[in-house]
């Protein structure tokens, strides 16, 4: 099934710049998939309950046949090409893609939820959230 989906990347370690641009072209080579449009990358202050650095946050829309299974499945294993060793929960990362929404399909299950429940909690995820849904032809 053909659907939209939002991409957020985040990375507070390391070339942060450089991370983002390689989970930009990872993506952009998925099949079944098409990029639609990218935020800016802005900076943005840690949340969470862990002292790190500030993180360079971006979203990015798709159009893809891919199931959120799957896309799952394909952005894991980006994030394990830039490095990324997972030490704790909301700890800083390298690189991490979270999975915000999918227009027309909604997942619960223990390794995936859909829409991500911290959506409504990161101002600068709804805001980017909107500025892509604005400028969206088609
Ligand atoms: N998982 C479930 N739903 C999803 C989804 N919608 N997208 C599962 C992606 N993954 C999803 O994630 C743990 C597991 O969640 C995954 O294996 C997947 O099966 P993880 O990326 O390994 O761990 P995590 O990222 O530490 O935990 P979590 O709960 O995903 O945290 P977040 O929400 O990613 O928070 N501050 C700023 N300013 N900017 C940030 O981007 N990010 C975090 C991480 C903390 N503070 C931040 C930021
Ligand atoms: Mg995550």
């Amino acid at each position: 099934m053909k659907d939209v989906a939002y991409i957020a990347l985040g990375s507070n370690l390391g070339q942060r710049e450089v991370f983002l641009a390689q989970a930009r072209r990872a993506i952009a080579a998925l099949g079944k998939t098409r990029v639609l449009g990218q935020t800016d990358a802005e900076e943005t202050a840690p949340i969470g309950p862990i002292a790190q650095g500030p993180y360079l946050n971006q979203m990015i829309a798709i159009e893809t046949e891919l199931s959120p299974q799957d896309l799952l499945a394909e952005l894991k294993r980006i994030e394990a090409d830039a490095g990324r060793v997972r030490t704790t929960r909301w700890g800083p990362r390298t690189l991490d893609l979270d999975i915000v929404l999918f227009e027309n399909q909604a997942v619960h299950e223990p390794g995936l939820t859909v829409p991500h429940p911290e959506l409504s909690n990161r101002d600068f995820w709804l805001r980017e959230l909107a500025a892509l849904r604005s400028s969206r032809v088609g």
